[in-house]
């Protein structure tokens, strides 16, 4: 039989703290990042940013989160984009790069007590030392980590409670040693280590070394699926879900993550669940679209979707706090579904109760084994300390996905106790809390504007003196990073341009490109005209392209396609269908070289594409793209120096 489940004719679920109670929870979060999941946010115009950051972070508002989990950027491709590392060289520092700092400050503006976690995908090429490898030289890797601990506390007044090892990939044993041993070193012992954000392996490596055990605080698994292992447990160390969910954010995503919320407990005794990801800001045609527990993916509309697994979050995160504990008396319920509850310790108690069904609640990942959730009645009886509660706050969603009008986060009547108990009818796909806590609001903003198509005629110049963000609005670098930057040398128009930074191959953790390449705009764009101005800064080797109908970024950068129009500091230029350059539709002559402004443009309608250097044509021909249309974009022949200005798009 299942913890609390009826054992005869009378059906009563107990929750009581008289055997002691269950673990501590550690609260709930979101994960920007890995990467670049909140690339277009920081773009949206106020009051509408506010108002998406109040629906995420705000106590008693919406998702109310208790945890934001953010990349340490890496400058390498992390799923939906790059982003950019505080140490692009060795001897390079900044903390105001990219827009995890600035996040992680209107997170903690609006909950001073949230939780912020630092975790790596990806590394700049030197702190390999020329190696695709981050262990080599532990104390370097370990000393950049540190370093961007340091910078948090230095440059924003951010205190990180958490940092992880590297994402998804595997761990080595000496450098969590040599990490911990360096963050004691520097006084940062309430700084705990997360490891190792994959399968639950790590747990045999701390059985068999003490040390290893010693300098770990948290075992973090990712898509566990709701199970942890039994070597997991033997550790008796804090067991979290630290990547979860990644799950298209229709209803069946919000069914999803209501189930793991509570299971990830119930059947794995996590006591933390971090979403990947917090707000699907990214290109909806990039890797994952939308997988994100709300949707902010138009920031030139102002547009953006409160989506249901807000909602959901709302269930667990408004009535109970890290620092509250689990009572032992959680578990399933004797027709399907799920129950947990939590209290503070003082007399407050939070019960949330999850009924959905298999279909309503798939995930990405694992694979969900079958089961089944029929309506049923379900009595609680409240002992020990909860015996003389004598009412209850209620909040409920129901999915309805027949009638496909589901109400969410409704505050209901509150409930009498007698004797304790109290007895509801649960009905499938629904989301019940029971709480002494009064507090709780379903927070809402004016409607944003209405969703919007691209603007079809786009201009940036890059002309800012003190840009709000290192990188320009609306550009999603898919491999290498773009910058705004000031040549002070320039004599002529170009003093403010955008760069591409990055000059070596980083330590991956997906395919970048041999390429760099940002993409911007509508995916749908067909028949447009691009202009930009470029500037080389290598000899020889030099080469930057602008291209249209580009299909692919992500982890699948590599293979893609398009028009891209070359030129290159040896004096040539090159006209072809993909990004890597295997598939040439011309090439010839064009008089370039590094140090000078080139203006490229491309036109392309219908089969028909014409491209031009300096105003004059430089070839027209027809192409038989497989796809037609895409988004546009820049970038450079390796990774290498190179400026950008004069952005322009005119689309039909
Ligand atoms: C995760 C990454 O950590 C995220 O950055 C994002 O890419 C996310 C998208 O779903 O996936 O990586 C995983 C890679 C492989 C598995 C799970 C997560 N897997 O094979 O189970
Ligand atoms: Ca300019």
């Amino acid at each position: 039989l299942l913890p609390g489940q009826p054992t005869s004719g009378q059906p009563a679920y107990v929750l009581s703290d008289e055997a002691g109670l269950g673990r501590l929870f550690d609260g709930i979060g979101g994960l920007s990042g890995g990467g670049a999941t909140s690339r277009l946010l920081v773009n949206y115009k106020e009051p509408y940013r506010s108002q998406i950051l109040d629906y995420l972070f705000k106590p008693n508002f919406g998702a109310s989160l208790h945890i934001l989990k953010v990349e340490i950027g890496g400058d390498a491709q992390t799923t939906d984009g790059t982003e950019p590392s505080h140490m692009h060289y060795e001897n390079d520092e900044n903390f105001f790069r990219g827009y995890e700092w600035w996040l992680m400050k209107e997170a903690k503006k609006r909950n001073p007590n949230i939780t912020l976690i630092g975790l790596p995908w990806a590394f700049p090429g030197w702190v390999g030392r020329g190696k695709n490898w981050p262990y080599d030289f532990p104390d370097v890797t370990a000393a950049y980590v540190v370093n961007w601990i340091l910078g948090a506390k230095k440059y924003h007044n951010l205190d990180i409670q958490y940092v992880g090892i590297w994402n998804e990939k595997s761990f080595d044993a000496t450098y969590i040693k040599v990490l911990r041993n360096m963050l004691d070193r520097l006084g940062l012992t309430d700084v705990g280590i997360i490891a190792a954000d994959g399968d639950w392996s790590i747990a045999d490596s701390m059985i068999a070394d003490s040390q290893l055990k010693e300098a770990v605080q948290v075992i973090g698994a990712h898509y566990p699926g709701t199970k942890t292992v039994p070597q997991a447990l033997k550790t008796q160390k804090k067991l979290w879900s630290s990547e979860d969910y990644s799950t298209f954010n229709d209803e069946v995503g919000g069914g999803c993550w209501a189930r793991i919320l509570n299971q990830n407990y119930v059947n794995g005794l996590m006591t933390s669940t971090i979403s990947w990801n917090l707000v699907a800001s990214y290109y909806e045609d990039l890797p994952f679209g939308r997988d994100g527990l709300m949707t902010a993916q138009e920031p030139w509309s102002g547009n953006y979707v409160v989506e249901s697994p807000i909602w959901i979050t709302a269930h667990s995160t408004q009535f109970a706090l890290p620092g509250w504990t689990y009572l032992q008396t959680v578990g399933h319920l004797g027709r399907g579904g799920s129950y947990v509850a939590l209290t503070d310790g003082k007399g407050n108690l939070t019960v949330v109760i999850e009924t959905m069904t298999h279909d309503h609640s798939v995930c990405i990942r694992p694979p969900l084994p079958a089961f089944n959730v029929t309506s049923q009645n379900a009595t609680f009886q409240l002992k020990g300390s909860f015996a003389s509660i004598k009412e209850l706050q209620v909040w409920r969603s129901q999915f309805n996905f027949e009638t496909k009008k589901p109400s969410f986060f409704q505050k209901l009547a509150p409930v009498k106790l007698i004797d304790g108990s109290f007895t509801l009818n649960l009905a499938e796909d629904e989301v019940y809390t029971f709480t002494t806590i009064r507090a709780g609001q379903k927070g809402s903003h004016p409607a944003p504007p209405p969703s919007a198509r691209f603007p079809k005629a786009y201009k940036d110049n890059f002309n800012i003196r003190n840009p709000p963000f290192s990188e320009a609005p609306n550009f999603a670098d898919q491999t290498g990073v773009f910058e705004y930057y000031q040549n002070l040398t320039d004599p002529g128009p170009h003093v403010f341009t955008l760069r591409q930074v990055v000059t070596e191959r980083p330590i991956t953790w997906a395919a970048d490109a041999d390429q760099t390449i940002s993409v911007i705009g509508d995916y749908q764009w067909e028949n447009l005209t691009v202009t930009c101005d470029v500037f080389m800064e290598t000899v020889k080797s030099g080469g930057v392209f602008v291209a249209v109908r580009v299909d692919k970024g992500g982890q699948s950068v590599r293979s893609t396609k398009g028009i891209f129009l070359w030129v290159f500091a040896d004096g040539t230029y090159k006209v072809t269908a993909d990004l890597a350059g295997q598939t040439v539709l011309a090439e010839g002559q064009s008089g370039t070289g590094a140090y000078s402004w080139y203006t490229l443009s491309i036109t392309g309608k219908g089969q028909s594409v014409s491209v031009a250097l300096e105003g004059r044509s430089l070839w027209n021909g027809t192409v038989n793209l497989k796809q037609n249309h895409g988004w546009v974009a820049i970038g450079t022949s390796s990774f290498q120096l190179a400026q950008f200005d004069n952005f322009a798009v005119l689309a039909e």
